[in-house]
């Protein structure tokens, strides 16, 4: 090691080696295993920690109670079987002495103490540029040079400090839980008065009440929290280890929370009585916390199924807390179940009925100050001996942002990070080469089992630098495109569940001033996994690699489509069912219309009506859907999709819902004569047919005469686009705008987006074919009513055209947007991003949709807000 004055601590000294291969900031689990598998591989290392011995955040929170929350058969390594054999995990959640004895064990085992600097902060870290090498600065002020610097520095390692008035003026005994004293505390006798209801505080009050004369509960918001069945490990979960440990390792990684457990896909929101009760009851009675947020399929996305989870727990406190008050004052309700940390419990809610422990509502009465003495809220004072803080901690980011960072072109992680953290894969940042996180913000980290999490991130990160040796290369470094792909996808996946409606810690709330990002991956272990794996698979896709080797860059971004598309095409393919243009055209409507009884219904509205209305070859089947507010309202007439040959007037019914609710119109859905029995231009007249009857009797349906819009589905979006082009040449009826939904606009099958998604994205390139050759000859679909791209576009009523990025149209939806703008029609294009065709119609199966037709709602009635305008 050099020290600063013979000159290495700043930029510019490249010649030589560095002083080690990897430093490692943190000995914990990350680090140990690091450490490890660094050493094994040939790397030589050095790791730092500010603690006196190794054990990461079981070295500091020694407070009573502390344990870990996941099954102590599965927050374990796994990468040694002799180290799994040498170790007995005496209970299903082991306690803080045991989990750090078995940490201890392991740096006994591998000799891993002698490459760690205790005691010791890293303080800085400088990128330079020249000798591709970090130079690490300590609180001794030491400087190590590195060619890789990984932060294995914890994700709830940095305690918050307490933002209440007047902390420093206590005259008691003061204790943080993330910093308990190593010689344990004694309350016997004492007043303790406990903040913070978070895990730590629920570990931690059932058992200082055990020892102290009084103690006050001061809580801000309560948790939700249920038994944690604590005991010896799980027979059920050592059965299966012993049966085949590598499998039921295997399983862990291909599992959403990194342990083998039940996976549901019972919907809350639709289950039968006796299934929810049998189910919500097996939660409680389980003592895991997957138990909890896995209740229901939909636990996480359905306010409805979450609700159900979350009475549950507030029943179930109702029935242990004698109390009313304080049962009330325990049941969270200003947010649902799972989007604040849950929590496994001994004893807690109990705990309230024991004579000498109160809790404090601070939303009822808030701590104006700490005084020398206690605590004092809004009407009470608290005289009290110690005060203990489980306020928690700056999560995910806090350690990192705790060292100055400044890596390629001077450029800071601090200033990098200023609006929220980014990563590629919470792996890496651009910008900050040969930079490693493990368990950054963007992977699953804390939303996983943490053992789990930890071995994958280090197997990527140590089998990135073996590759990077091996092909005789110096740095990676993720590219800005790809890291804004990942950031884009950590997004787009949290956002279709309940959890950003939430303040709390994971959204970094829960720290004044921190930027509001939701932080760790929702999207599961076995997803990320994925992820992970097809990056490396794709010559490590979206770094950028360089050194005497070569420079590659092989830019991009892993994961565009949406998460939850991703998810219904796997589901897709899991039921093998035939192709659709396999099949005969009535077997073909009879499966999709199975499944179309199978989606959710889509939302409630004020009233259904069935009814008929001629058509050029006999009577066309309508259902119409009025708004629940009184009328008169718009009038939508709507044509479903379908290929021209699949489908009726209920086929889009979740969608006409849909559009009924979010433009508060008469949703008018009628049917059609299908291909291939009636060809074209047999769909054409019946859409024209049903343009002008539902003009003409708008009154009658509880419309406004004048206020019709035209929308439409695929080949509906198709039909409705030609009648629309009819009724300016005919010289009505009169149209406000169309809505074209992924639109069937001319079938060519030259544009890109027909290659790229040819296959396995539901709407095939081979069923489009089918559709067409069902519906019309090769000769007639340069017919503007076949193919409304070739016809006039001037003068057409405005349109929205909603266009989905893997569909196999979206390029001629895209073209019909575009030459209606060259003809002068005000158009908006909504893109779908990550969506896929079926996407739109979709209400309720595919959430992330729901910005989509929001958008194109919102597009729309600008569009006829401004018409309505120019019209004076
Ligand atoms: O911290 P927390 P934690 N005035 O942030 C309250 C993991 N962990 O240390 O919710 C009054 O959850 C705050 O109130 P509010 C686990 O992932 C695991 O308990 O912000 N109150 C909250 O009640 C966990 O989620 C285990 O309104 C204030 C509490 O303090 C994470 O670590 C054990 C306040 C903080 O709760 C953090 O848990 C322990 C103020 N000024 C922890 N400021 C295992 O079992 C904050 N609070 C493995």
């Amino acid at each position: 090691m050099l020290d600063e004055a013979a000159g290495t601590g700043g930029t510019g000294v490249t010649d030589g080696a560095p002083d080690v291969d990897v430093v490692v900031v943190g000995a914990g689990f990350s680090g140990l295993y690091l450490l490890q598998r660094l050493r094994r591989l040939g790397f030589t290392v050095r790791a730092y920690d500010t603690a006196d011995d190794v054990g990461g955040t079981w070295y500091w929170n020694r407070y009573p109670g502390a344990r870990c929350d996941i099954p102590t058969t599965d927050y374990t390594f796994s990468f040694d079987p002799e180290l799994e054999a040498s170790w007995t995990w005496s209970e299903k959640y082991a306690c803080q002495p045991e989990i750090l004895g078995y940490l201890n064990h392991v740096a006994d085992r591998y000799d891993l103490r002698r490459d760690i600097e205790f005691a010791t902060a890293v303080t800085a870290a400088r990128w330079d540029a020249a000798g591709s090498r970090w130079a690490i600065t300590t609180d001794r002020g030491d400087t190590v040079t590195c060619r890789w610097y990984v932060m294995a520095s914890g994700c709830l390692s940095v305690p918050k400090p307490p933002d209440i008035p007047g902390v420093d003026a206590f005259g008691g005994d003061v204790y943080l839980t993330g910093r308990w004293p190593h010689e344990g505390v004694d309350f016997t006798g004492l007043r303790v008065a406990v903040i913070g209801t978070g895990s730590s505080g629920i570990q931690s009050i059932p058992l200082i009440a055990a020892q102290a004369d009084s103690v006050t509960v001061f809580q801000r918001t309560p948790n939700f929290s249920i038994p944690a069945r604590n005991g010896p490990p799980p027979p059920e979960r050592l059965a299966a280890l012993a049966d085949d440990r590598a499998a039921y390792r295997a399983e862990a990684r291909r599992s959403r929370g990194g342990m083998p457990y039940e996976v549901t896909e019972v919907m809350g929101a639709t289950a039968s009585d006796e299934v929810r009760r049998e189910r919500l009851e097996g939660a409680w009675a389980k003592g895991e916390l997957f138990a909890l947020t896995g209740v229901f399929a939909d636990e996480i996305t359905d306010p409805v199924s979450n609700a159900l989870v979350g009475d549950m727990v507030r029943d179930k406190i109702r029935g242990i807390v004698d109390d009313p008050a304080t049962a009330e004052a325990l049941c969270p309700t200003t947010y649902p179940v799972a989007t604040k940390r849950p929590c496994l419990d001994t004893d807690y809610y109990a705990t309230f009925n024991l004579p000498h422990v109160r809790l404090v509502d601070l939303r009822r009465q808030p701590i104006t100050t700490i005084t020398g003495s206690g605590v004092e809220t809004a009407g009470e004072t608290f005289e009290v001996d110690a005060i203990v803080y489980a306020t928690g901690f700056d999560a995910m980011t806090g350690a990192l942002a705790s060292v100055d960072i400044v890596g390629r072109d001077g450029r800071t992680l601090r200033d990098h990070w200023a609006d929220g953290p980014s990563t590629y894969l919470g792996l890496m940042s651009e910008g900050f080469p040969n930079l490693f996180m493990i368990t950054g913000p963007g992977s699953p980290s804390v939303l996983a089992n943490m053992a789990v999490a930890i071995e994958q991130h280090v197997e990527f990160v140590t089998d990135a630098l073996e590759m990077l040796r091996d092909r005789d290369l110096e740095t990676i470094e993720p590219t800005a495109l790809a890291e804004a792909g990942w950031n884009q996808h950590v997004a787009d996946t949290v956002a279709i569940t309940l959890l950003p409606r939430t303040d709390s810690w994971y959204m970094g709330a829960n720290v004044p001033g921190k930027p509001r990002v939701f932080l760790p991956y929702i999207g599961g272990v076995d997803r990320y996994i994925d992820a992970c794996e097809e990056v490396v698979d794709r010559d490590h896709l979206g770094f950028r690699l360089s050194g005497p080797g070569g420079d590659q860059c092989n830019d991009g971004v892993v994961r565009r489509m949406q998460y939850d598309v991703m998810l219904l095409i796997e589901a897709m393919d899991a039921l093998g069912l035939p192709p659709l243009e396999s099949l005969a055209p009535a077997d073909a409507r009879a499966l999709m219309a199975g499944a179309s009884a199978l989606y959710p219904p889509g939302p409630e509205v004020g009233d259904v009506v069935d009814g008929t209305l001629p058509g050029p070859a006999g009577p066309l089947a309508y259902r119409l859907l009025r708004p629940a507010t009184p009328g008169p309202h718009p009038v939508v007439l709507y044509l479903h999709g379908g290929g021209w040959t699949v489908g009726d007037q209920t086929a889009d019914e979740p969608l006409c819902r849909d559009l009924c609710v979010r433009t508060e119109s008469v949703v008018v859905s009628v049917d059609y004569l299908h291909a291939p029995e009636h060809p074209f231009p047999a769909a054409a007249d019946d859409a024209w047919a049903a343009l002008t009857w539902v003009a003409d009797h708008a009154a009658e349906l509880g419309g406004t005469p004048g206020r019709l819009t035209v929308a439409g589905y695929s080949a509906g979006a198709n039909l409705v686009a030609g009648a629309a082009q009819r009724a300016r040449d005919e010289g009505g009826p009169s149209i406000d705008a169309q809505l074209l939904l992924c639109p069937v606009t001319d079938g060519t099958t030259e544009r890109p987006s027909w290659e790229e998604n040819r296959e396995g994205r539901m709407l095939t390139a081979s069923l489009m074919r089918w559709f067409w050759d069902n519906y019309c000859g090769r000769a007639d679909r340069t017919d503007p009513r076949a193919s409304p791209l070739l016809g006039n576009l001037a003068g057409l009523p405005p349109a929205v055209v909603v266009t989905a990025e893997f569909d196999p149209l979206r390029d001629e939806g895209a073209a019909y947007a575009e030459a209606l703008a060259a003809a002068g029609v005000p158009v908006r294009h909504v893109v779908g991003r990550g969506q896929v065709h079926t996407s739109i119609p979709l209400v309720g199966l595919i959430i992330s949709a729901a910005a989509v037709r929001a958008e194109a709602v919102a597009a729309l009635s600008g569009l006829t807000r401004a018409t309505a305008d120019a019209a004076g």
